[in-house]
């Protein structure tokens, strides 16, 4: 049994995105956020980037979660908060003896419903209650139920700004009751030389996914970015410890976006930040975790320690 629910529609993405926009391309330096990436095109992308073989963080995590998913404490509720596909939640499911109920929660509602198809086949017992929402500002429209288990996968938690991770680990804490637990994956430090290819592919895709930002833009606002014009850039900055990517403007050009009414100006050379992915030391996953009110259960990492998944309590 399916039913989804509607906190994000048509309307309020498309606004969502003209705010984003024009916040982004109108500051200095220009910046735009990952969330908008992932358009049908887009989420196909990163499909691909998992089965990159530079792109290692889907791989380890997933390892993580096949060794220990058995030591998760029972749980009724299982929420996901950005779930896309759902590809890894399988290995929670699977585990998780006593599930009832699976929440993911995702901005596109396109996913949501071709997953909740495929689970709905797979796991013909579990309720999925789909929430078509942004993690960032629906939270407060979780379900409640006793015995939930939040998870929070694929170290998305690194697209988010240190200042904006606080706020989003409290504001979990907070819908969470005493004892409900959340189940977080973190991308760890770890070598330039792994982590810039991670994010810069032999074959070009994390390009291209990067890239697909522009054509999102130039298909929902009608705007004319040149997108072969814009060079893919991936560096690590080792004093914030995260990735970022950036388009680079292989020229000088004007791109006007019609439905803002708004004119971009980029001088030869100029970048706009597309995502920050930062990095974690188990320290820092400690300190934020405790600084958001909860408590660590169990830390793990795959065999590399490439990736930690933690499991907290509030
Ligand atoms: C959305 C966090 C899983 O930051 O690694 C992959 C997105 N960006 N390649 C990440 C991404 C470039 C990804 N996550």
């Amino acid at each position: 049994m399916t039913v989804t629910d509607v906190y994000l529609d048509a309307g309020d993405l498309a606004r969502a995105l003209r705010a984003d926009v024009t916040a982004g391309l109108t500051a200095d330096p220009k910046w735009l956020p990952p969330k908008w990436f992932y358009d049908a095109r887009g989420s196909e992308l990163f499909e691909q980037i998992t089965e990159l073989p530079e792109y290692y963080p889907y791989r380890a995590e997933r390892s993580i979660l096949a060794a220990h998913a058995a030591e998760l404490p029972p749980a009724r509720t299982l929420i996901e908060l950005g779930s896309g596909y759902s590809t890894k939640t399988r290995l929670l499911m699977d585990a998780l003896g006593t599930l009832e109920t699976y929440v993911p929660m995702d901005i596109s509602a396109s996913a949501l419903a071709a997953a909740a198809t495929q689970i709905a086949t797979d796991y013909p017992r579990l309720r999925v209650h789909n929430i078509v929402g942004d993690f960032g500002r629906h939270l407060g429209h979780l379900p409640g139920g006793d015995d939930r288990l939040v998870a929070f996968l694929g170290g998305t938690i690194g697209n988010l700004e240190p200042a904006e991770r606080a706020k989003f680990l409290a504001s979990v804490r907070e819908v969470l009751h005493p004892g409900e637990r959340l189940l977080l994956g973190t991308d760890l430090v770890k070598s330039p030389s792994v982590l810039v290819p991670a994010y810069d592919d032999a074959q070009g895709v994390t390009a291209d996914f990067n890239r697909n930002v522009l054509r999102v833009i130039n298909a929902s606002l009608g705007a004319d970015f040149d997108v072969d014009a814009f060079a893919h850039v991936a560096l690590w900055d080792p004093i914030n410890e995260w990735i970022e990517m950036r388009l680079r403007a292989t020229r000088p050009m004007r791109v006007t976006i019609p439905t803002l009414n708004l004119t971009a100006h980029f001088t030869d050379g100029e970048e706009i930040r597309t995502e920050i992915s930062a990095k974690f030391r188990r320290e820092r996953v400690d300190k934020e975790l405790a600084e958001a009110g909860f408590t660590l259960d169990q830390w793990w990492t795959d065999d590399e320690s490439r990736f930690g998944l933690s499991l907290s309590s509030a």
